[in-house]
């Protein structure tokens, strides 16, 4: 049976609690959402992108990433958790690199451009990744990790060492932090 798409945030936010384990894939291919649900999570930084969360519980977080033209990650991992990303507006590009322990430099494996309305999905098994707004104007992506997280390591290009970083968020439930 095909199940409905999830075409508002309320409803994602309904159906999120309900979900464990391989739920969570499933959730995401029905999602079929509008930048314009997400326009009190929505906040801008000429810096860096933001984080802004949307809702977090022990077992998963929702976050709203908001990217000026141009903004990216530096090539990082998820500290072991499973993380879902959802374009909702503009175009972003994800490299993925392969861990390479010997010479610590990652080496650049698979490059993508995904556009509105597709989802990508990472973990450390597949190695590290950066994503980066391709985009001539902002983009908004919308991340799903399970469970939360709140440190990864980050790739130092300057040292070539990967160094532990906090992940904090821009905002919280659309209140500035
Ligand atoms: N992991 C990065 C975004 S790329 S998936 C972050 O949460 O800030
Ligand atoms: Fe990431």
């Amino acid at each position: 049976m095909v199940k409905e798409k999830i075409t508002s945030l309320k409803e994602l936010l309904e159906v999120l609690p309900e979900c464990s384990g391989k739920d969570y894939v499933g959730l995401i291919k029905r999602i079929e959402l509008d930048a314009m649900d997400f326009s009190p999570y929505q906040f801008w930084t000429k810096e860096h992108y933001t984080r802004n969360c949307i809702v977090r519980t022990e077992s998963h977080e929702l976050i709203l990433l908001c990217w000026e033209e141009g903004q990216e990650t530096p090539i990082h991992c998820h500290a072991g958790e499973e993380c879902w990303v959802y374009l909702l507006q503009g175009e972003m590009k994800e490299v993925r690199y392969e861990d390479e322990k010997q010479t610590n430099i990652p080496l650049p494996i698979d490059e993508m451009v995904f556009k509105e309305g597709r989802f990508s999905y990472m973990n450390d098994e597949m190695g590290y990744h950066s994503l980066e707004n391709t985009h001539q104007g902002r983009s908004m992506s919308l991340h799903l990790y399970m469970n939360p997280i709140d440190t990864c390591q980050v790739y130092n290009k300057e040292e070539k060492t990967f160094d532990w970083k906090t992940l904090s968020y821009h905002s919280k439930e659309g209140k500035l932090l």
